[in-house]
Formats: structure tokens, C-alpha cells, sequence
């Protein structure tokens, strides 16, 4: 199925004369408070952010998985449901490959169907973590930081790999997660692990094309409940700095102990020119991967704050890598993750909306509440109408979610597609 722009069209009309309404008394509000709109909606516009191509079929938890009907069996379906996410948002312009599990069959034709999508390749994400089929060495015990120079050597190899099938596709960076720990105090030596897996990642490095770069993703327990190798934000970056300059922390939402502050771990490794990518989803307990902004909006959007102020204040930094990482066990794949484009689109306008130069003033001034007044004033202006009208103005639909269930589109999957796929697994 392919959403064609005379569809949305036909849906925005009766949505068309509510949302003048509403954006031209949010237009009038901002400008009149010194905002210039179509600054503000050329930013949002040109926000983009690549969705995982396992994301698209139901996720599940290690108790089951409850399919949902009509979901993709192949990367070319897959790459056709992103298609639908962005013609709806206009903010899904991005597909992140997981390899092995979306390995092209063929390239050429993957590529022209991405491309006639307007979808690019971003990150491609490398899988040490289970064991592949016919592989010689086997990842219980660890992939690049195993005491096996065998199966680090395999591991090694196959981030390689990884890096060669992107590259055909035309992506830039290389996200590494490892899930090597332990499960028991004892079982590893903490710094041979740490020294086995900096040496892993030199040797992967040097295979790094020149315009690439290397993400460095890091999680402080699961599937490893008693250590992980690269648990923090700390241990990423110290990483990333043994590597190279072409080498990064990325940051991933529910990767984190409760009550972490994201926001602050954001803006030091931006103020070091070391955040190169970001996994968005929500949590309320672990590595939950909610839907994004689910649960906790108003962190979101602090951290959002924090993202836009190195963006413009710290040129050392890269532009970064925006991926969402979420999965579930109840909604249609598509309509969550429309909603999770939703969410970051919202907390990304609001922090937008922060007026950094009252903001400096205040904190100069130690204004504490003048200082939380700011920044919640913009978080509490309602910005949806100005999402809607970049949506708009980029040929997206001015409701998303209503015009995906007004077009139809899971009924027409299941149709075309049939109600178990491959992927239902039954
Ligand atoms: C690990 O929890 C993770 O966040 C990594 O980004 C993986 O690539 C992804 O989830 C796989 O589900
Ligand atoms: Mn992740
Ligand atoms: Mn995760």
C-alpha cells in the first residue's frame, strides 16, 4: 500500500478550517512574544528520524508476543509501512537497518524503493547479542569483550560486515550495542572485559569508512542482570575517546537507572563533541521502550532543551543520529509510532520555543523561578497546531493518526498481506 498525497488531501479538508483557527491564534500568540514562525517551522519541517526496521511488526517480552495482523514479512515491506509513517508525519525520512535480521537481498531495489519514498538509510545497527545461524563461535559468554580471541575475532568480523552492507546503501554510522556482561559477581574480570572490548572496537574503527562514524550505545543491565561492559554514559565516552574522533556515545532514553538526570549527561557529552546518536522511547521502571512521551513528557522535554541548546551552541558536537527505539505488546505498530513521532516533534518545538537569552539572563541573575517560569511557559504552550501546519506546508496530514484509520491503512494491509504474515509466527 502506498499513500498517495490526493488521500491526505481529501482527509485534511474537514480538518482544515479548525486548525486555521487554532494555528492563526498560536501564530499571533508567538509573534507577539518575538517569535519568528516559519523559522520555527523550517526547523521542524527539515526534523527527521529514522525508524528501526524491527519496530514496524508487534514487539513482545520474553512471557509471548501478540501479533498484530498485517505486519511485514520482508525489508521491502518494511520500508513500505515507513513510507506510510511519512507520508502521514513527513518526519519519518529514515529507516535504521538491524543486521542480520534486515539484510538486503537486493540492494538496487531496495535502495529505489527507499528512495522513491524519500526514505534514506541512517545508522546501521550490528547484533553480537544471539547467536547466528551456522556461526562457528557461539556469544553466551560475550562478544567483543569474550576472553575467546575466536569469538571476538567473529564479532569483529561481522560489525565489518555490518559497516560493508550499509555502506551499499549509502548509510554513515555504525551503532554498536553490546549486551556483554555478567550474570553473577565473579563470573568476569571487569577489566579485561573493558580492555577486551576497547581493543575489539579500535580494530572495528579502523574498518570505518572516512565519513563514517561509530556509535557507541550503552545500557546499564538486561540481558546481564549483575554487570554490563559498557553500563554508562562514562564508560561510552571513554570508549568513543580511545577510539578516535569519528567515534561517539549514543544515548538511548531507557537506558538508564531510575531517576537519572538525561538531561544533564546530554548537555556535558554535547559540550564535548561527543554525542553522535539518540534512541527515543519512554519507561517508567527499565528499558521499557514505551512509546515516547508516554510517561514522562516533561523529561522529554528538558532533555529536548538541552539538545537544542547544544545544537546551537556547541558546533563541536555532530549532527546527530535520531532513531526511535520503542517496541509493544498492544497497539498497532504504525499508530505507535506515530505517536512517538508525534511526542518528539512536540517536545522538540516546545524546547524550541525556550527563550535562551531571558533564560541566561535569569540564571546570571540566580532568578531561580524566573528560570523555571521560562522554561515552563514554553512547555506549556499547547504547540500542536504548529506541528500540524509544518505537516501541512510538507504535503503530511494535519491529524496523522485520524487519517491513518480514515485511509484504512492496517485494513488494507491485512488484505494485501493477509492477517498472519510470516512475521505472525503461528
Ligand atoms: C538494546 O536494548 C537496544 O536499545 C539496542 O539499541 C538494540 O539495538 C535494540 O535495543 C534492539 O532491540
Ligand atoms: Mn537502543
Ligand atoms: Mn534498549
Amino acid at each position: 500500500m502506498k499513500i498517495e498525497q490526493q488521500h491526505i488531501e481529501g482527509v485534511n479538508k474537514s480538518y482544515l478550517k479548525s486548525h486555521q483557527e487554532n494555528y492563526d491564534f498560536l501564530a499571533n500568540n508567538l509573534t507577539q512574544k518575538g517569535i519568528n514562525i516559519s523559522n520555527l517551522l523550517g526547523k521542524l519541517k527539515a526534523f527527521q528520524v529514522a525508524i528501526p526496521s524491527w519496530a514496524l511488526g508487534a514487539g513482545g517480552t520474553r512471557f509471548g508476543r501478540f501479533s498484530y495482523y498485517g505486519e511485514p514479512s520482508s525489508l521491502e515491506q518494511k520500508i513500505q509501512d515507513i513510507g506510510i509513517l511519512h507520508a502521514l508525519t513527513q518526519t519519518a525520512g529514515a529507516v535504521s537497518l538491524h543486521i542480520p535480521w534486515d539484510i538486503p537481498e537486493d540492494y538496487a531495489a531496495v535502495k529505489e524503493l527507499a528512495e522513491g519514498l524519500n526514505i534514506k538509510f541512517d545508522a546501521v545497527n550490528s547484533n553480537t547479542f544471539q547467536d547466528q545461524k551456522d556461526a562457528k563461535e557461539t556469544y553466551k559468554y560475550g562478544s567483543l569483550s569474550n576472553t575467546n580471541e575466536a569469538v571476538r575475532q567473529q564479532a569483529i568480523q561481522h560489525n565489518l560486515d555490518v559497516i560493508n552492507i550499509g555502506n551499499q546503501l549509502g548509510s554513515k554510522s555504525l551503532t554498536v550495542w553490546l549486551a556483554d556482561g555478567s550474570c553473577f559477581p565473579g563470573q568476569n574480570n571487569f577489566q579485561t572485559a573493558l580492555q577486551n572490548t576497547e581493543n575489539s572496537l579500535k580494530e572495528i574503527y579502523k574498518g570505518l569508512p572516512s565519513d563514517w562514524s561509530m556509535l557507541i550505545e550503552y545500557k546499564p543491565y538486561e540481558p546481564n542482570f549483575y554487570s554490563t561492559v559498557i553500563q554508562d554514559w562514562g564508560t561510552s565516552f571513554m570508549l568513543a575517546n580511545a577510539c578516535g574522533e569519528k567515534a561517539y556515545s549514543l544515548v538511548d532514553l531507557g537506558h538508564h537507572l531510575p531517576n537519572s538526570n538525561i538531561e544533564q549527561i546530554v548537555s556535558i557529552l554535547m559540550l564535548k563533541g561527543k554525542l553522535g546518536g539518540f534512541h527515543f522511547n519512554d519507561s517508567k521502571y527499565g528499558d521499557d521502550d514505551l512509546t515516547v512521551g508516554s510517561i514522562k513528557p516533561y523529561a522529554l522535554f528538558l532533555i529536548f532543551n538541552e539538545l537544542v541548546y547544544g545544537m546551537q551552541n556547541n558546533p563541536q558536537n555532530p549532527d546527530l543520529a535520531w532513531m526511535i527505539d520503542a517496541s509493544h505488546n498492544v497497539k498497532d505498530p504504525l499508530e505507535d509510532l506515530i505517536q512517538s513521532l508525534e511526542a518528539i516533534q512536540e517536545a522538540y518545538a516546545k524546547a524550541l520555543l525556550v527563550n535562551q537569552t531571558e533564560l541566561k539572563e535569569a540564571q546570571l541573575n540566580n532568578d531561580v523561578v524566573k528560570c523555571q517560569e521560562i522554561l515552563q511557559d514554553a512547555y506549556r504552550t499547547d504547540v500542536r497546531p504548529l506541528l500540524a501546519q509544518a505537516r501541512l506546508e510538507s504535503g503530511g496530514a494535519l491529524s496523522p493518526i485520524n487519517s491513518y484509520r480514515r485511509l484504512n491503512v492496517r485494513e488494507t494491509l491485512i488484505e494485501e498481506r493477509g492477517k498472519y504474515t510470516v512475521a505472525t509466527g503461528l
